[in-house]
């Protein structure tokens, strides 16, 4: 089955403690992103980068020192939701980063598409990380932290970052990866409700059941599904090229079958791609292993079999 795929760079890096991640979209477009979709049997339409506005002073201050570039990144978030939101709801829409600050403008942006459809949004978070700080909790500063707690309306974002159109609902994500959690945001994604499942949960249980239990849940709710996945869900040893590593993440297999599952189960309406930073990579491997992981997801197969692919 094919479909239409719209690719938004989103060369966000102002979010990240360390630059490089600006040059996350050149170098999935350098790895043949929009030739292996294409080669697929699927359609690409390659919007470009994303440009944020220029920032009106006086730059916004927060009350928490260790904050960095919030006005970038508010900026970026308009954008990004702006153009999430004019590529519509039609096929898969893939924002290539970027840190992950990008996911606050492409949550937004689907969470707007989908309170206009009706459409129940569904979120799968693959991350080492929760990304559940609120501008108040952050230790860090660094805004890649906070884009989940931000879609999801937690409070402390008003004024800062842009007004939502429309919210996520907490119970509606799942977040599979986790090793690296601080106290704060162990809290609050406690009380959120959200579907946790850090390593422990994936080597005790495996990640197809964990996963498929969610897919079903979507399902049931006629849902539609963002996938948000972070380059550090995946262990360094495999993909280098990310600042944050942390050791004991998601091996090729487990991550390849997730794509699949994803494929099979035909609910994906949205994929970042977030964290890639080729300064870091060996000779582009991480960014390789990130095509492969789409190619997977849009229907690469070893063997034939049933899926509900892309419509
Ligand atoms: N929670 C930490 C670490 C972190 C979150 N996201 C990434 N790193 N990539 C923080 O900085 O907020
Ligand atoms: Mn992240
Ligand atoms: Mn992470």
């Amino acid at each position: 089955m094919s479909t239409i795929c719209n690719i938004i760079g989103a060369p966000v890096e102002d979010g990240a403690g360390r630059p490089g991640c600006i040059m996350g979209p050149a170098a999935y477009r350098t790895a043949g992103l929009a030739q292996t979709i294409a080669e697929l049997g699927h359609t690409v339409i390659d919007h470009g980068d994303v440009q944020p506005a220029a920032i009106a002073p006086p730059p916004m201050a927060h009350p928490n020192p260790a904050i960095r570039n919030l006005p970038e990144i508010a900026a970026w978030t308009t954008a990004i939701a702006d153009a999430v939101w004019r590529a519509g709801d039609a096929g898969l829409t893939i924002c290539l980063g970027g840190d992950h600050s990008l996911s606050a403008g492409s949550l937004a942006g689907r969470a707007h598409l989908c309170a206009q459809s009706g459409r129940k949004l569904f979120v799968l978070w693959l991350d080492a990380h929760t990304d559940f700080h609120t501008l108040d909790s952050s230790v860090s500063g660094n805004l890649h932290g906070v884009p989940l707690a931000y879609a999801c309306g937690l409070p402390g974002f008003s004024g800062y970052l842009p007004d939502l159109q429309a919210r996520i609902d907490p119970a509606n994500v799942c977040l599979i990866g986790l090793r690296s959690v601080d106290v704060d945001e162990r809290r609050a994604i406690a009380r959120s409700g959200a579907i946790t499942h850090d390593m422990r949960a994936i080597d005790e249980y495996g990640l197809a059941p964990l996963l498929r239990a969610f897919l079903e849940q979507v399902a049931a709710a006629g849902g539609v599904l963002h996938v948000s996945l972070d380059v550090d869900f995946l262990d360094p040893g495999v993909a280098p090229a990310v600042g944050t590593t942390v050791p004991g993440g998601a091996t090729v297999r487990e991550a390849h079958l997730i794509m699949e599952m994803l494929c099979d189960s035909g609910l994906v309406g949205s994929l970042d791609l977030a964290e890639l930073n080729p300064f870091l990579d060996e000779r582009g491997r991480t960014a390789t292993l990130m095509v492969d992981l789409v190619a997977s997801l849009l229907g690469r197969r070893v063997l034939d079999r049933p899926t509900r692919g892309f419509t």
